[in-house]
């Protein structure tokens, strides 16, 4: 075969004989001796016996941030949902498995991809002004494509493109320059290693992409495959949240996932990780529940758990449109009063919102996901403190006309529902309001409060359409005295 990519993602080695012997020096520079096994082995019992403030200090920044961006980018975004000339139905990044495209033929889209007009700053720049603290970023999917200078393999950006750059690197300098937690996604699924095979007699419903196989004795030498990309990533990029997907497949264990958990601790101890590093996810609703399972935050897909996660760190993550992956045909946009009132929402049941978008293969972030986030963020910068570092609203039941969050001596109304009579009225209260004001600009309201029953004389037309702040302040902590 005169590929120019052999099939197996390992396959560099057999190319060019000096990999080889870099190759087996790396591996013998970080081969594991017993007693230091043995070392890794108790500091990876004490990751998993942190105590509740270690546990605290190292999810504080993830908790205080509530916002973030996701971008899904890789060589999908060349055929961008078109193949041989057809729309092909469904989320874009998964094109090779929704129109069937054989390896042969989907290898000839790196040659394609070369996004001159990637700008790492750029891209910083419409996250960080759109209000978001951090960005995750697709470093491989499930299509196997290492979006960074991955040694392990040819397939990846730097060997396999015209563009031969690493956008990894510029982007997670561009992040630390702007303040910006940079952050990874990772694909357990990989339909380009030549150790997993497509499920052919698959009977699950989710196809032979989705329900991929791992051959006869290869899976040490995938996952070795996976930890050497791990690690890669983090010595070379830093990431601050390693966001597992794709370990649905049948021979990815809760205890692989523990060991993963284990071993990526043990080379950045302050690294957070997603459940999905594990089998702890409940479907699409992303539920970690408690009791064991690998990774420290449920991740919910396209959707809002109607009570939040109690007790759980989560985050949804959310598409702006129908697709993660560029798709060129894709209009169906959300409208920035939706975002920002998902934003809202999620932060009253105590998440965080990883909105997506899925840049062109030229390296632009579409237009129509740049101007909402322009608009989140004129929203954020007015009204960020009523979403950064608060906590979930402390009411037992949803209010009627929006949403609440809180902080020490404040609650923070959402209005989303104007009301007509110009009377916002909460019954419940378990603190005395000492003032209320338009968060926006700071001027007074009439609040009058009979013991538990609170009104709030509002101004005839809602300020901000989308969603008006008001501030109470009140006496003590709002989470501990409002009724439940
Ligand atoms: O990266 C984006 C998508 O490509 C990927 N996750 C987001 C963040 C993704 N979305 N959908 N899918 C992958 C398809 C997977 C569907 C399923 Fe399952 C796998 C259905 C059954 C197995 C996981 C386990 C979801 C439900 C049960």
């Amino acid at each position: 075969m005169n590929s120019p990519f052999p099939a197996s993602s390992t396959g560099r080695a057999r190319l060019r004989p000096l990999a080889v012997l870099l190759a087996v020096f790396a591996a013998g520079a970080v081969a594991v001796s017993a007693p230091a096994r043995a070392q890794n082995a108790d500091r990876a019992r004490d990751f998993l016996s942190e105590s509740r403030p270690q546990r605290d200090s190292r999810m504080k920044w993830w908790r205080d941030a509530r916002f973030g961006m996701f971008i899904h980018w890789g060589v999908y975004s060349v055929p961008a949902g078109v193949y041989q000339g057809k729309a092909v139905p469904g989320i874009g990044e998964w094109i090779q498995a929704n129109a069937a495209i054989p390896a042969e033929e989907y290898q000839k889209f790196p040659p394609q991809f070369n996004p001159v007009e990637f700008n790492a700053k750029e891209w910083v720049r419409i996250a960080k002004d759109a209000g978001m603290k951090y960005i995750v970023i697709t470093s491989k999917h499930h299509d196997g494509f290492a979006l960074f200078d991955s040694k392990a393999t040819y397939w990846d950006i730097v060997d396999a493109t015209p563009y031969g750059r690493d956008v990894l690197q510029a982007l997670s300098r561009e992040c630390k320059k702007a303040g910006i937690k940079f952050c990874v996604y990772y694909s357990i699924l990989d339909w380009r290693h030549s150790a997993q095979r497509r499920d052919l007699q698959s009977q699950s419903g989710v196809g032979s992409y989705a329900s991929n196989l791992m051959k006869e004795g290869r899976k040490a030498e995938y996952v070795e495959f996976m930890k050497t990309q791990l690690r890669e990533l983090l010595e070379n990029y830093d990431p601050a949240v390693l966001w597992f997907d794709g370990e649905w497949v049948n021979w990815w264990t809760e205890a692989d996932g523990k060991n993963l958990y284990s071993y990526l601790r043990s080379l950045k101890p302050d690294l957070i990780v997603n459940n999905r590093i594990g089998k702890g996810r409940k479907g699409m609703e992303g539920l970690s529940k408690e009791g064991g399972y690998a990774g420290d935050f449920g991740t919910p897909e396209q959707q809002i758990p109607p009570t939040g996660l109690p007790g759980v760190d989560w985050e949804s993550c959310m598409t702006m449109n129908d697709t993660w992956g560029f798709k060129s045909d894709d209009q169906n946009w959300k409208s920035s009063t939706t975002l920002i009132r998902n934003l809202v929402d999620i932060a009253s049941k105590g998440g965080n919102f990883l909105l997506n978008v899925g840049p062109t293969a030229q390296g632009k972030i579409p237009a129509p996901s740049v101007e909402r986030l322009a608009d989140v963020g004129r929203w954020t910068k007015v009204n960020g403190e009523a979403i950064y570092g608060t906590h979930a609203s402390p009411f037992a039941q949803q209010l009627p006309w929006g949403r609440v969050t809180s902080r020490k001596g404040k609650l923070y109304l959402h209005v989303f529902d104007w009301p007509k009579d110009g009377k916002l009225t909460i019954s419940g209260m378990g603190s005395r309001v000492k003032k209320a004001y338009l968060l926006a600009d700071h001027s007074r309201l009439t609040a009058s409060q009979t013991g538990q029953d609170l009104s709030i004389t509002l101004p005839a037309a809602a300020p901000d359409p989308a969603v008006t702040v008001i501030v109470l302040d009140v006496d003590g902590d709002p989470s501990a005295s409002a009724s439940r």
